[in-house]
């Protein structure tokens, strides 16, 4: 279904929250990344934005990229990946498809192939199971490249895989070795940046 605006404009203001800054609804999260609904509610609404409970559930039901998870007793909230903050989301290791796909933004390839794919603000390298989903992360940075990964090679040489709650997978860091140069994907669109 499509989001309204304004409820994309709080999820864009929860992932920040719930990601990045607490502070900026004056809330902290605990180690493994869960925020209490009561106070990030409040703390939401001290910044002038107009939320309550049903909105709230509603926004995690709906987001596009299942961005969001409630635990079980709908007390505590977290961002199921993408944080810059350090938390423990209590990932286990599994081991990964043959091959994944880094999106990124052709301009960034000459310098991933110097110092590889690396974490920049996240606590992770986010890889996609196929090439259309990287092409579209890629695409937010610019006219977008997808990276094929030999994770299968990775898994063997140690590199530990976490998969998401919501199937992004995660990495800490991906050498230029095993990135399958000649199966790079160069896709259209993004904004104009080369
Ligand atoms: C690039 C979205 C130069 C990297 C997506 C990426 C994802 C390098 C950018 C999630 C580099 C970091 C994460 C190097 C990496 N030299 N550039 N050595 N190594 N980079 O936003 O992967 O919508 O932190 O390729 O769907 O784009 O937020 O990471 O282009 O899952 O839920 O540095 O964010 O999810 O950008 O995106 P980001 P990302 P959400």
């Amino acid at each position: 279904m499509e989001q309204s605006r304004s409820d994309i404009e709080l999820g864009r203001f929860l992932s920040l929250v719930l990601r990045h800054k607490p502070e900026a609804a004056g809330i902290s999260l605990d180690a493994n990344g869960w925020a209490d609904v009561e106070r990030l509610l409040e703390g939401v609404r001290c910044t002038g934005r107009r939320i309550d409970l049903e909105t709230l559930e509603r926004i995690v039901r709906e987001n596009n990229k299942n961005r969001y998870s409630f635990d079980e007793t709908h007390q505590k909230i977290r961002a199921n990946q993408g944080h810059s903050i350090a938390v423990d989301l209590g990932l286990q290791p599994v081991p990964p498809p043959p091959i994944l796909y880094h999106g990124t933004a052709r301009r960034f390839v000459e310098s991933i192939r110097e110092k590889g794919v690396t974490r920049q603000s996240r606590q992770y390298v986010h890889l996609s199971a196929d090439v259309e989903t990287a092409l579209q992360v890629g695409r937010r940075h610019g006219l977008p490249a997808a990276l094929p990964i030999d994770a299968a090679a990775m898994a063997r040489d140690g590199c530990r895989f976490y998969r998401a709650q919501n199937g992004v997978w995660l990495t800490e860091e991906v050498p230029w070795r095993y990135v399958m140069a000649d199966g790079i994907v160069y896709g259209t669109g993004g904004d104009t940046k080369v």
